[in-house]
């Protein structure tokens, strides 16, 4: 059978852990298992071909862990081909049928931009190198497994369908929330893969086949493509000195083949499963076949952690970020101030806007570039799916490419020259695309003009395999004060191609009004009319209370709002609504700006943190109280979020970040106004081992220094061994450590240790989050700080009692 055939009928079996094994044949502790590839491929060939006669169909090559941000590309080549020549032996021993090698690819090890430091098209890079080596050493497929950031699965997934023509298969690594380490969904990270063209997509990793099973399930619902499942044999656990796995083979078979029936359709396992697992799977799934994939027929759009189904609910895309008409946010493209873009889309979110649209098209600036910035911008700071708005193809692909998750794409029209740029866009990256119904021949002046132009479109994008699910149609709204009949159009021609295309649709509702008084009066009435014909998404302005009235309005007329809750929350915010359209030249970002700094690092809103830092220093605030009283609360509440997991870590990243962009500001005016009881005695100040948390300790230097401390700041993550090196060189009498983390404590305890032990001279004192005055004594510290001031009066005293 070929391999794509066996991909969608299954069952097919893949194989289980490597490592283990690895290990029992005498794999070193930290010694990587792909140089087996080289030192021992018979080792390796040994595995598979155990694998294959266990009944696994695809094995996964001894590749994991090669990636050019770790070996050289002719490392990686030499590994590759070493790696699939050791499977393509065991295959030729093991000599049955339906036998096939995957190409094994994992992590890059360094995380994505805004998280760490990698840029996405360096990932690509990456990743393509891989794609190119595994292509021409003839492999069946490539497995992309283990990825817990849904940035770099993108990353690794465009390389693979640039580069090399095999069917892909992505497998994801989820918590026990049901979410990626940066927050993705199943149903977001399904609507992203399934856009860019994966063959198969599912789970690995980190759980046992119980705990995975709600995820899988999600995955089947919704997924149009193969679901694969390759769980670990339960939760890993530490007995004496080893690790060790819970779930045995009869059982694991008998947890995963129960989802064959609800069309799980390939299966293996991962850590701590060996070839007997997948032989008891093999068995345990002998005569079941999964029932034909059912092509899911809703139109999705994703950001990197929500979804949104269009045509259920009507949705609100906030309108805000498009130039036109509006000077102040021309002026602010112009001048690159990304503070005011994201600050309307954290307006708009507040607002209840599902979805945002994006347009920067104004003269004068380098459109795919701002687009491509603006895009990843804000998907750092709102987790809300995104409308690509633009009439540039190449803006459209620079943001395509970035974009994280599976975008709105506005627009295409019925323009040959349009589709012909438009389409190939849109089956690349993935998106649903708004189709505008003009042409050639301008915008027809009946429904059923447009509805030919419509189904024109729809003729076209089935050429390129994009299904009617991925298209919405916007009838387009023209101004009434210029044709009486205008909305009468439009209105007819939304419920005809509705009925007659069954695809959603969506209308920027705004333009009816145009030259006309009372706009918004007007504006939420053909609203309603458009709503009552089907409509699935209005771009609107979410800070307009009629305009947002009139949808809350129509969800709870149309029996959507459960006990009238959102219709209740929303009357409860119209006065402030009320004062902020009352406000002269009132705006979003006046509005917002009022809100102050703590929002802007909770939202983690860089530029804005430091300039709202400055206005305040400007006004007279203290720097300290400004650090006490908004930045370590926004800090606490971001911390509360992460911790509930509300909040993730990019968000958790920005907001950091935030912080210290506002400290900044605190710090430079700060500067040279030291006086104080310190005078010039030195102090020695570090975070701990392992621990890269030093927003704390920040800000106890910059008070120590107010008060005259000669401060020498090892850093962050400092070995105990460089700080005894620092107090020693400078014969300092005092010496701050941070800590922020249950596990970097230990670090602390040991540095104390050192420090009493080698510089007996020295006082040490500590703070951070997690200790506790009784902690401090435990670890035998000379002093605990609860906050900065607390270090100096330590400091103070520590020095006093030294002279
Ligand atoms: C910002 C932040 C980050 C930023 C750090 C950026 C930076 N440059 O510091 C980033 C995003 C990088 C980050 C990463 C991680 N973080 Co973090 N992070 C936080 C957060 C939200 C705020 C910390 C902070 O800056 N607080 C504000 C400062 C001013 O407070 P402070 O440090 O306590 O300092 C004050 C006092 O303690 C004292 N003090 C501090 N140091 C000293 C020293 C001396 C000598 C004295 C006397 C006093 C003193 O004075 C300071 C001023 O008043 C906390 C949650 C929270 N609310 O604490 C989580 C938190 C600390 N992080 C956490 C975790 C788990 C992580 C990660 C492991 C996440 C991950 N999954 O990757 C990584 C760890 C990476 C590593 N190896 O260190 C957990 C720790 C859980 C635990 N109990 O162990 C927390 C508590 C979040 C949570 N609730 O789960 N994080």
């Amino acid at each position: 059978m070929r391999f794509t055939e066996l991909l969608r009928t299954g069952p097919l079996f893949l194989d289980g852990g490597m490592g283990s094994l690895l290990q029992a044949r005498g794999l070193r502790p930290g010694e990587a298992p792909e140089k087996w590839n080289l030192t021992h491929p018979e080792a390796i060939t040994a595995i598979h071909r155990e694998y294959y006669e266990a009944g696994t169909n695809l094995v996964a090559t001894n590749t994991f862990g090669v990636h050019p941000e770790r070996y050289t590309p002719a490392e990686c080549e030499q590994m590759i081909r070493a790696a699939v020549a050791c499977a393509e032996k065991a295959r030729q021993e093991a000599g049955g049928k339906d036998l096939f090698i995957g190409l094994d690819t994992g992590p890059c090890g360094k995380l994505l931009r805004p998280l760490g430091t990698l840029d996405f098209e360096d990932a690509v890079k990456g990743f393509a190198l891989i794609a190119r080596i595994a292509a021409d050493c003839g492999v069946d497929c490539i497995f992309i497994e283990t990825m817990n950031d849904g940035a770099e699965t993108r990353a690794a997934l465009l390389a693979m369908k640039e580069n090399c023509g095999l069917p892909v298969l992505v497998s994801n690594a989820y918590g026990a929330d049901g979410k990626l380490m940066t927050g993705g969904t199943p149903e977001a990270v399904t609507a992203m893969l399934e856009g860019l063209g994966a063959d198969a997509v599912g789970v690995n990793c980190s759980l046992g086949p119980e705990a995975l099973a709600p995820i899988v399930e999600r995955y089947l619902a919704a997924a149009s493509v193969p679901v694969l499942m390759k769980p670990n044999a339960g939760l890993p656990r530490e007995q004496d000195g080893k690790t060790v796995y819970d779930v045995l083979p009869e059982e694991f078979a008998a947890r995963v083949t129960e989802l064959i029936p609800k069309g799980l359709r390939i299966m293996g396992g991962c850590c701590g499963t060996t070839p007997e697992y997948i032989r008891a799977l093999v068995k345990a799934a002998e005569g079941q076949v999964p029932p034909a994939i059912e092509p899911k027929e809703h139109t999705v759009i994703a950001s990197r952690g929500q979804t949104v189904i269009l045509g259920r609910d009507p949705a609100v895309i906030g309108e805000r970020i498009n130039p036109t008409g509006k000077k102040r946010l021309r002026k602010a493209l112009e001048e690159g101030d990304m503070a005011y873009i994201l600050n309307e889309a954290l307006a708009q979110e507040e607002r209840g806007a599902e979805i945002l649209d994006v347009n920067v098209g104004t003269p004068g600036v380098d459109e795919p570039a701002l687009l491509a910035q603006a895009v990843q911008e804000l998907q750092a700071v709102t987790d809300l799916p995104l409308q690509l708005d633009t009439a540039d193809p190449e803006a459209m692909e620079r943001a395509l490419r970035v974009y994280n998750g599976k975008a709105m794409i506005n627009s295409v029209n019925g323009k040959q020259e349009v589709m012909d740029a438009i389409f190939p866009l849109v089956k690349k990256y993935g998106g649903a695309v708004v189709a505008l119904t003009l042409d050639e021949d301008g915008i027809p002046g009946t429904a059923e003009g447009r509805l030919a132009i419509a189904e024109k479109i729809l003729r076209e994008a089935e050429k390129y395999g994009i299904g009617r699910k991925d298209i919405l149609f916007d009838p387009l709204t023209m101004t009434v004060s210029a044709e009486g009949s205008a909305a009468q159009v439009t209105l007819d021609a939304l419920r005809l191609i509705r009925e007659r295309t069954g695809c959603g649709t969506v209308l920027g509702v705004s333009n009816v009004s145009f030259g006309l008084p009372a706009r918004e009066v007007l504006g939420s009435v053909f609203l309603t009319m458009a709503l009552e014909r089907g409509l699935s998404a209005a771009i609107m302005n979410p800070l307009n209370d009629r305009m947002t009235g009139a949808m809350v309005s129509f969800r709870t007329l149309t029996g959507r709002d459960e006990n009238c809750g959102a219709y209740i929350r929303f009357a409860g915010e119209l006065p402030a609504m009320q004062a902020v359209a009352a406000a002269p030249g009132a705006g979003t970002a006046k509005e917002t700006e009022a809100k102050g700094l703590r929002r802007a690092v909770v939202k983690g809103l860089c530029r804005e943190a430091a300039r709202l830092a400055g206005e305040a220093l400007d006004g007279g605030r203290d720097g300290l109280e400004l650090v006490q009283q908004e930045i370590i609360p926004a800090l606490d509440e971001v911390g509360r979020g992460f911790e509930a997991k509300t909040l993730f870590l990019p968000q958790l990243m920005m907001s950091a970040e935030a912080a210290e962009a506002a400290f900044r500001e605190i710090k430079a005016r700060a500067a040279g106004k030291a006086e104080g009881a310190g005078a010039g005695c030195p102090v020695v100040l570090a975070t701990v081992k392992g621990d890269i948390h030093d927003i704390g300790k920040n800000i106890v230097r910059l008070l120590l220094e107010n008060y005259g401390f000669e401060v020498t700041d090892l850093g962050r993550d400092v070995a105990p061994e460089t700080v005894l090196e620092a107090v020693e060189r400078l014969h300092a009498p005092v010496c701050g450590l941070s800590a922020l983390m249950t596990t970097t404590v230990p670090a602390m305890a040991e540095t104390v240790t050192l420090l009493h032990e080698k510089a007996p001279w020295c006082r040490v004192m500590v703070g951070g989050a997690v200790l506790t005055e009784e902690y401090a004594r435990e670890i035998g510290a000379d002093g605990y700080g609860r906050d900065a001031m607390a270090a100096v009066r330590l400091a103070e005293r520590f020095t006093r009692e030294n002279a």
